[in-house]
Order: C-alpha cells, then structure tokens, then sequence
C-alpha cells in the first residue's frame, strides 16, 4: 500500500518504485490490449494508486499522488498514440485493421514492344497470313548464302556479326526465316515472322546489339511489286492508325530484286512536316523488295513459276518513333517509371 509517511520517507521510496514499475509497464506494451491490462493494474478503481487517493488525509500527499496519476495518465496516453500511429492500437494482436482502406496492388503490363508484336501479328493474320517462329541460332547458310549474300559482303564480317563457330552465327535479321519457311512448305505462302536479331552495333540512342524485326513473306503467282505497296500500305495503317501514303526508293539488298525502302507519311503530322518526321513529313519504316530469282533457286522453288515479295523493319525504331523516345536503350533498362507509361 503506498502511504505517506514523511517522516520515514517509505512512502516517498514506495511510490517512486511504482511509478518506475508502471511507466516500464506502459512503454512496454505493444498491443492496445497490453497498454489497458497496465492501465487497470496501475491506474485502474481498483489500482495501488486509486486506493491511495482514496485515503489521503492531508493535502501534500494529495498532490503528490495526484501528479503521480497525471504522469502515468500522459504516459498511458503518449503510448496508445504511438500505438495507434503505428496501426496496432485498433487493430487488435495481430495488426489486422479491417476498417482501414485497402490498397489496391500495382497492376502489370506486356513490355511495350511485345504490345506491338502483338499488334503487328494480328493485322497479319487478319490478312490471311501465318505466324512463322525462325531461329534465333543460324547457320551461315540460312542466315547469307541462301539469301544471296555475297561471300565478300561487309555484313559477314565477325566484326558486325556474333559468330557462334564457323557456320553458325546470331542471326542478323529475321530474313533467314523466309528461307526456312520456303524449305518447310510448298507455295502459295504468305507468312509474317517476328523476333530478336543481334548485330554487333556500338550502342547509342538509335542503336542496340539486339533488336527486333518484323519479316514479312508472300509467294504466289503473278506477285508484283503493286503487292507489296497495298500490303505495306495495309500495314502502316493499320499499326499506326488512320490512311498512312506510302513512299518507295529504290535501295539494295541481296535477296530482292528490285529493291526498296519504303517510307509512310507521318502519323502526327499527316505529311505536313513536325518535328516527329524532322520536318520532311515522312518516317523511314523498312526494306522491302521483290524475291530475287537467286533465293527461290536456293531453296527449290521454280522461279518462272513463283513471285513473291519481301519486306522487313524494325520494330523497336517503330515504337521508338510511334511514342517520340528519346534512346532505344530504354527497352532494356526495366525502369518501372518508363514501362508502366504503356
Ligand atoms: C534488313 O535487315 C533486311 N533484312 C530487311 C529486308 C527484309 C529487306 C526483306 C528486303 C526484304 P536493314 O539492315 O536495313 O535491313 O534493317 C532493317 C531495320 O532494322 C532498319 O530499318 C532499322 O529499323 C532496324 N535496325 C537496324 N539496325 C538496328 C539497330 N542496331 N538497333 C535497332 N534497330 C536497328
């Protein structure tokens, strides 16, 4: 029983001793339940203190008791407070708080390039086309010779070319894919093929060693290059919205003849010039061109039968240019902030 008795000084010992007891008490518990068994214990009716209180006779004791019980009483508040601050005091022992609003998890998305894979696949197949998977791993034959790659041509070289051993390198456009898809099926055909490519490119804003490409194959009779413009210009409107005019210069590649890269006017500006196209109103999209003779002989085709056209482009330089990115690199960083724009 705490009591004053000033002439000992017991009292005064007794009641420091408590107050000790109970503010260790209060500071030690974690849970609302805990912090009230304290309050009961020590500050409760039926409390050391309240029956002190109870028996006070002369005034000293009295306010030294009372200021005993303000202390406990701050202390039993600073420490539901912090309790409640940190979720527990209404929440119960385990610190589950049905009341509090639930928070809605982040929600994924397809990395932008494969949404535009996506894309580019279905107008595709609304088109009649097949999917076709080629290889990422090729042989030198697929990848150059049977596509009329010249034995002297710069783009064999180890320097611009990832060679697993002497005939077999990383694919350096998804072109050898026509040819394995020639060698699988007999024509008519007409297949898109997507997928990553590996060039040994310095890296910079516009130029990644691994990328992505978009092949397209059709071979018929009678195929001319009036195809490969609608198809195209089908294409590009459909990947990038409204009626994109599509323009043609005459190029090289090994494996058509003729040749040509092709532009689309400019989804933003329609042609009118901005800064997207560099002010000349178009963007270069690909290369494209008629099956050279040479190809369809490599893979058995008779070429005074057979026609078909070819074009490829870039995919990541299309979303680059479809959303005005700053550097290609962005596709490779994982940078939550950029991916989850799209
Ligand atoms: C080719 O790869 C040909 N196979 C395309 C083709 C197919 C022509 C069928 C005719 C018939 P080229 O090397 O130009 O062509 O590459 C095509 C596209 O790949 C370029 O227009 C560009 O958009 C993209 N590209 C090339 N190098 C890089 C690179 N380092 N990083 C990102 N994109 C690139």
């Amino acid at each position: 029983m705490v009591q004053s008795d000033e002439s000992t000084g017991s009292g005064a010992v007794e009641m420091a001793a408590l107050e000790a007891e109970a503010t260790q008490a209060i500071a030690a518990a974690s849970s609302a339940d805990e912090l009230e068994e304290a309050r009961v214990r020590y500050l409760g009716r039926r409390s050391e203190l309240k029956q002190a209180l109870r028996q006070v006779r002369d005034r000293e004791t009295g306010m030294v008791l009372n200021s005993l019980r303000d202390r406990l009483e701050a202390a039993h508040e600073a420490r539901r407070a912090e309790l409640e601050r940190a979720g527990r005091a209404t929440a119960g022992e385990d610190g589950f708080d049905p009341t509090l609003p639930g928070e809605a998890p982040p929600r994924g998305s397809l990395h932008l390039l494969t949404q535009l894979r996506r894309r580019i696949e279905d107008v595709f197949l609304g088109l009649g086309y097949e999917v076709y998977d080629g290889r990422e791993v090729e042989t030198v034959w697929h990848n150059f010779d049977a596509l009329n790659q010249p034995e002297a041509h710069p783009s064999r070289d180890p320097r611009d070319t990832f060679y697993v051993d002497e005939d077999t390198l990383l694919r350096t456009h998804t072109s050898p894919s026509q040819i394995r898809a020639m060698l699988d099926r007999q024509p008519p055909l007409y297949l898109v093929s997507l997928g990553r490519v590996y060039r040994r490119d310095a890296l910079d804003a516009t130029h990644t060693p691994v990328f992505h490409q978009v092949e397209a194959l059709a071979v018929d009779r009678d195929i001319t290059l009036a195809d490969l413009r609608g198809t195209v210009e089908h294409f590009t409107s459909a990947v990038f919205g409204g009626r994109r005019e599509i323009r043609m210069r005459t190029s090289f590649f090994p494996f058509t003849e003729p040749s040509v890269e092709f532009d689309m006017t400019c989804y933003l500006c329609d042609g009118a010039g901005c800064a997207v196209c560099k002010h000349s109103g178009w963007i270069e999209m690909g290369g494209a061109g008629v099956v050279d003779p040479n190809v369809f002989e490599s893979v058995g085709y008779d070429p005074e039968e057979w026609s078909g056209f070819a074009f490829g482009l870039g995919i990541d330089r299309i979303a680059f240019n479809r959303h005005g990115l700053p550097d290609l690199r962005l596709f490779w960083e994982n940078d939550i902030r950029f991916l989850e724009q799209f």
